[in-house]
C-alpha cells in the first residue's frame, strides 16, 4: 500500500483544532466571495509550503480569518466545511475548539456563536458523516479574569444543554499576551463543575512560573509544551509532573516549524516525549493556517522519527486514550479501530514493527 493511501485511511482522532484555524482554502474562497468589500486574498489567510512566519505574524493571519468570519452564518458554514474536511481525513473523532466571539456589526453574540458550532455538528451527525465531534469552548488569554470567568460560564451551560457535545475548556491565544495566573480562578471552576481541562503551556520560551501554576490545576491535556523539558529551557521537575500525572501532550509538527517556536522537523519535542513512552497526540493546530492535515502530520512525524507503520498505528490508537468524551465513546473507537485493523496492516503486528 502506498504510504499516502495508508496516512489517508489511517483513522484518526484529531484533538487540537481551532475553528478558524482550520478553515480551508476552499471555504476562505467561499467567504471571499460573500464580502469582496473587505478586499482580502486568499494568501493573506495561510502559510504555504516552506513558508515560515513568526508566532507574532500567524497571529496577525487569525485577525484577517476574523473579519471573513464574522456572522452565524459564517460560523454554520466554517464549522460544517471543517468537519467534513477532518471526516474525509479518515478523523474519526475530532474535538474543536473555538473562542466564542460577539460582532456589532451581524448581531453575532457569544451565545449565538456556540450555539452556530453545535447546530453545525448537529447537522453533522444528522447527515450521517462518520466521525464524531466534541467542543471545547476557548479562554483567549489575552482577554483577562473578567471574560475567562464569563466563557467559563457559557461553557457550562452548553455543558448541560449540548447533549455532551461541548466537553470542556481551551485555553489559548497569544501566549507573548496576558498572564496565566489571572485566568486560574475560572479554570478551577471550569475543573470543579465537571469541564475538562486543555491548556497551551510553554509554547515560548520562559513561561516556567506559569507552567508550573498551570500545571497545578492540573490540566487534562497539554497544547504544545514546547519549551518544557530541560533541553529546551524547562525543568526536570516540570517534566516529572507531566509524567507523574500523565498528562497527554497535543503535538502539531507542521504548526511548531511554521511558527518558528521549533527550528526543524527533528528538532521538534515530539521526540522527547515519545522516547519517554509518555501519551502523545498528533495534532494539526490550524489546518488552513498552516496547509496541512492530520493524515500528513502523521506521514511527518514518521519519516522525521524513523517510525514503522506498526508504531503510527498504536500512536493513532493511543491517541484515543485522551479524548475528553467519556468511557463509552473511547470504547466504540478502539471497536472501529480493532475492525479497521487487519485492512490497513496486513501483516501480524511483530513483523510489521520491523518494517
Ligand atoms: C495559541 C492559538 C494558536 O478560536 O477563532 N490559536 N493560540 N497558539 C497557537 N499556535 C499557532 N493557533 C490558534 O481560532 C483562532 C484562535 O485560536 C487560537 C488563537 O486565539 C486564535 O485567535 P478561533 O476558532
Amino acid at each position: 500500500m502506498e504510504d499516502d493511501v495508508f496516512y489517508k485511511e489511517l483513522p484518526k482522532v484529531e484533538l487540537h483544532a481551532h475553528l478558524n484555524g482550520s478553515v480551508s482554502v476552499q471555504s476562505i474562497e467561499k467567504l471571499i466571495q460573500r464580502k469582496p468589500e473587505l478586499n482580502i486574498q486568499q494568501s493573506m489567510t495561510a502559510i504555504g509550503k516552506g513558508q515560515r512566519r513568526t508566532l507574532d505574524e500567524c497571529f496577525e493571519v487569525f485577525k484577517v480569518i476574523h473579519k471573513l468570519v464574522d456572522s452565524q452564518e459564517d460560523i454554520l458554514m466554517v464549522a460544517t466545511d471543517v468537519i467534513n474536511e477532518f471526516a474525509a481525513d479518515n478523523v474519526k473523532y475530532l474535538e474543536l475548539r473555538s473562542t466564542p466571539r460577539a460582532e456589532k456589526d451581524t448581531g453575532l453574540t457569544k451565545k449565538n456563536y456556540v450555539e452556530a458550532v453545535i447546530k453545525a455538528i448537529q447537522q453533522c451527525k444528522e447527515e450521517g458523516v462518520d466521525i464524531d465531534v466534541r467542543f471545547l469552548v476557548a479562554i483567549d488569554r489575552r482577554n483577562g479574569t473578567e471574560v475567562a470567568m464569563e466563557t467559563v460560564k457559557l461553557a457550562e451551560e452548553f455543558m448541560l444543554s449540548s447533549g455532551g457535545l461541548v466537553v470542556g475548556i481551551d485555553l489559548s491565544g497569544d501566549p507573548t499576551v496576558g498572564r496565566g495566573r489571572d485566568l486560574l480562578p475560572a479554570l478551577e471552576k471550569a475543573r470543579n463543575s465537571g469541564l475538562k481541562l486543555s491548556l497551551h503551556m510553554s509554547e515560548v520560551p520562559s513561561q516556567r512560573e506559569e507552567s508550573e501554576l498551570l500545571l497545578n490545576l492540573p490540566p487534562d491535556r497539554i497544547g504544545h509544551g514546547t519549551f518544557l523539558h530541560p533541553e529546551m529551557g524547562g525543568s526536570q521537575s516540570l517534566v516529572d509532573r507531566v509524567v507523574d500525572r500523565n498528562i497527554p501532550l497535543e503535538i502539531c509538527l507542521t504548526s511548531n516549524v511554521k511558527g518558528q517556536t521549533v527550528s526543524s522537523y527533528s528538532q521538534h519535542h515530539f521526540k522527547y516525549w515519545y522516547q519517554l513512552g509518555h501519551p502523545c497526540a498528533v495534532c494539526t493546530d490550524d489546518k488552513g493556517v498552516f496547509c496541512t492535515e492530520l493524515s500528513q502530520e502523521y506521514q511527518l512525524a514518521a519519516s522525521t522519527f524513523g517510525l514503522s507503520r506498526g508504531a503510527v498505528w498504536t500512536l493513532s490508537e493511543r491517541a484515543v486514550d485522551c479524548i475528553f468524551a467519556g468511557e463509552d465513546v473511547k470504547q466504540q473507537l478502539k471497536q472501529k479501530w480493532t475492525e479497521i485493523r487487519p485492512g490497513l496492516l496486513k501483516l501480524p503486528e511483530s513483523k510489521e514493527n520491523l518494517l
